[in-house]
């Protein structure tokens, strides 16, 4: 049994959003496009209170992209996004929602972040997401989404260190580069870590 998980296509994470990964929006017709590949689809959602540790605005006279400590773990400061309940946290208006199974919100302790759909930046709790695809007989994950230097590749890697298949659909993810270069060390490091780099139109067709 096969799952698609989407990472993050939240409105923050487009041109035009707080946290914008330059061209993230090309993602979403990927997005909508694999679905039909899949009986399960889950989705996982940035999903911050407002006092996040993660924010730069929540540490004064530091700037995003400056390194900090959160929960004991070395933490980039990010601007302030993915705000639960704001437009901004939302997914992508264009993003076809119907068939996703079940959200898993990440990132909800102000005192950690959480990059991984399964668990947060510590490994100190699981969202359930790994509960729940076991609990549905998965055994290969597809992952697509934003941003692959951060949510996606932790994600994935997770989905490795838990056992199951990890298909990673490299069309269907951008990525912040914030340092450049990022992206395609995370493409490295993924493979590195038994990742199967993929095309969505490489896709195995039906369940
Ligand atoms: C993400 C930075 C901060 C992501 C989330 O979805 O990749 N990146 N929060
Ligand atoms: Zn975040």
């Amino acid at each position: 049994m096969k799952a698609l998980i989407l990472v993050d296509i939240q409105n923050d994470f487009l041109p035009g959003g707080a946290l914008p990964v330059p061209q993230g929006d090309e993602v979403i017709p990927v997005a909508n496009r694999v679905q039909r590949e899949f009986e399960l689809i889950v989705a996982t959602q940035d999903w911050h209170p407002a006092n996040h540790g993660s924010f730069a605005a929540c540490h004064p006279g530091r700037k995003p992209g400056q390194m900090a400590q959160l929960g004991g773990l070395p933490q980039i400061l990010w601007p302030t996004h993915c705000v639960q309940g704001t437009d901004g946290a939302a997914f992508a208006a264009d993003l076809e929602t119907k068939r996703i199974a079940r959200v898993f919100p990440k990132g909800t302790d102000p005192e950690i972040d959480s990059y991984s759909g399964f668990f947060d930046n510590g490994h100190r709790k699981a969202t359930g997401l790994g509960d729940f695809l076991r609990g549905r007989g998965v055994t290969d994950v597809y992952l697509l989404g934003l941003a692959t230097d951060y949510c996606v590749k932790a994600t994935a890697l997770d989905a490795r260190q838990l056992g199951f298949t990890t298909h990673l659909i490299l069309d269907g993810c951008r990525g912040v580069n914030l340092n450049p270069g990022d992206v395609d060390r995370a493409v490295d490091d993924m493979r590195a870590a038994g990742v199967q780099v993929t095309a969505s139109r490489a896709l195995p067709t039906g369940t």
